[in-house]
């Protein structure tokens, strides 16, 4: 009995990295790896289950996942991907040669753990690149903490600091994960609208603004936190230094911690980058949260961090230690080397940090130039690999469709029917305010030229 159930244990372990495997590789139209090995057996389990064995109160309204959704749909009908936010292209060959150097150079202990909440090597790359962009020395042992993903930064800032009744403002559209983040948490979202300006012309991610007195009475007793999210992920929108100092004003009125999901750091094309961490009395209540699967193309490679005072990043590191502890050493280092080397180059044009915006920028022009070739009007993004288009123009059959929403109805269908897969926009906003994202689909442009020409041989046939 029991090697059965450790054999099924193994065995659903496969299936499951199989079905990660296919459907990030698009190997397969997957229904071979979606199919549960014993469904059998896990009827029979949940039939035994208990009723006290069930998911905590705490999950309830988390378990919708919008990439999970739309990334099988597009491996099933082997659509051309253009949805998922991840380069298919090669990082830089240094970075992954210093991957594999880690492994198989003499330095064994590079293969083992490493300090718990940061890799020495890593927490100083990150503290000499980021002290200068910040304006302070930021003490590498006590100011950052080194996480698997921005990801895991995001979780421990919410745990550290929410609680039950907590207020957390999102600003919408928003990345799917901070709602259930601050929903497990124990938190209440709160949601404050970006809304596009009415402009002649082409439009870009920097006429979508939030209305100051809507972001005012958003703040109260019970707000907790504000997450700002810069460059931002749907929309592309850089938010300009006054947008910045208007939200830190707040925080420091109300006393509110900012947590600032920058992992888009570097991708900026007509506008400039501001910290608002780094904007004066906002360091100490401030987390800088950044991704190396963004800053080198590794999405893969999970490795992520916070920045912030000490008093607020000793809290992220309890976090830590009581749940993950620790990311992979080689991944660590090999990221420790790409920051070193392009600190080396920084101001030179083949810094990655300079030329990876400046080959997206040409994607970027290429694709907005494609979608309104066809029609669909695009939103020019002033940073981060996004751009939105507005789909109310185009025409299609979408009765055959399941979906609450226009765009979530209009991507199944462009999947099905023109095998190109993309993100209903709606997926990006709060359940009483879907109808505000669903005249726009997302396109993620870090593509290599070969999917986007497939991209463009799909759109210049519509
Ligand atoms: N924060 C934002 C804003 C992100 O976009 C991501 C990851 N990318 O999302 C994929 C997509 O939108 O298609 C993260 C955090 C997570 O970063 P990491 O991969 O370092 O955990």
């Amino acid at each position: 009995m029991m090697i059965c159930c450790r054999k099924t244990a193994v065995q659903i372990f496969r299936r499951n990295i199989c079905y990660v495997a296919a459907r990030n590789f698009g190997l397969v139209g997957s229904d071979r790896f979606l199919e549960p090995v014993f469904p059998s057996i896990n009827l029979s389990i949940s039939r035994k289950m208990s009723s006290k064995i069930r998911g905590t109160k705490r999950l309830e309204g988390t378990d919708e996942n919008v990439w999970n959704v739309y990334t099988k749909m597009a491996a099933d009908f082997k659509a051309v991907n253009v949805g998922q936010g991840f380069p298919d292209f090669s990082p830089p060959d240094y970075v992954k040669e210093a991957l594999a150097n880690a492994t198989a150079g003499d330095r064994h202990i590079l293969n083992q753990y490493t300090r718990g909440h940061g890799h020495p090597r890593l927490v100083n790359a990150i503290s000499k690149l980021f002290s200068p962009l910040m304006g302070r020395d930021i003490d590498p042992l006590n100011e950052v903490i080194v996480t698997t993903g921005a990801y895991g930064a995001l979780f421990c800032s919410f745990q550290a600091f929410i609680e039950d009744g907590d207020e957390v403002i999102i600003i919408e559209p928003f990345y799917d994960c901070y709602k259930p983040m601050t929903l497990m948490a124990g938190g209440v979202p709160k949601y404050v609208s970006l809304r596009p300006k009415a402009t002649d012309g082409q439009s870009s991610s920097a006429d979508w603004v939030f209305d100051e007195k809507e972001l005012r009475s958003a703040f109260n007793s019970k707000t907790k936190a504000i997450v700002v999210n810069n460059p931002h992920n749907p929309l592309g929108k850089l938010y300009t230094r006054e947008e910045l100092q208007m939200i830190a004003d707040l925080c420091i009125e109300h006393d509110v911690l900012c947590i600032s999901d920058e992992v888009y750091e570097w991708l900026q094309y007509d506008a400039k980058h501001v910290r608002i961490g780094s904007l004066p009395g906002m360091w100490d209540r401030t987390l800088t949260i950044g991704s190396a699967g963004k800053t080198f193309s590794v999405t893969g490679w999970k490795i992520g961090w916070a920045m912030g005072a000490p008093e607020l990043i000793k809290h992220l590191v309890t976090v830590w230690q009581n749940s993950v502890f620790h990311c992979n050493t080689p991944a660590a280092e090999a990221v420790a080397i790409g920051i070193e080397k392009e600190m080396s180059r920084f101001d030179s044009p083949d810094c990655y940090f300079t030329s990876l915006p400046r080959e997206l920028r040409e994607k970027r022009d290429q694709v907005a130039k494609l979608l309104s070739e066809v029609g669909m009007k695009p939103i020019l993004p002033n940073g981060g690999y996004f751009m939105l288009a507005d789909i109310s123009g185009i025409e299609a059959d979408l009765s055959g469709e399941e979906g609450e929403t226009r765009d979530g109805k209009f991507v199944k269908w462009m999947i099905r029917n023109k095998k190109l897969a993309t993100i209903p926009v709606s997926a990006f906003y709060s359940a009483s305010h879907k109808k505000m994202g669903e005249n726009y689909i997302r396109f993620c442009f870090c593509k290599s030229d070969e999917t986007l020409n497939s991209m463009a041989d799909i759109l210049k046939q519509w």
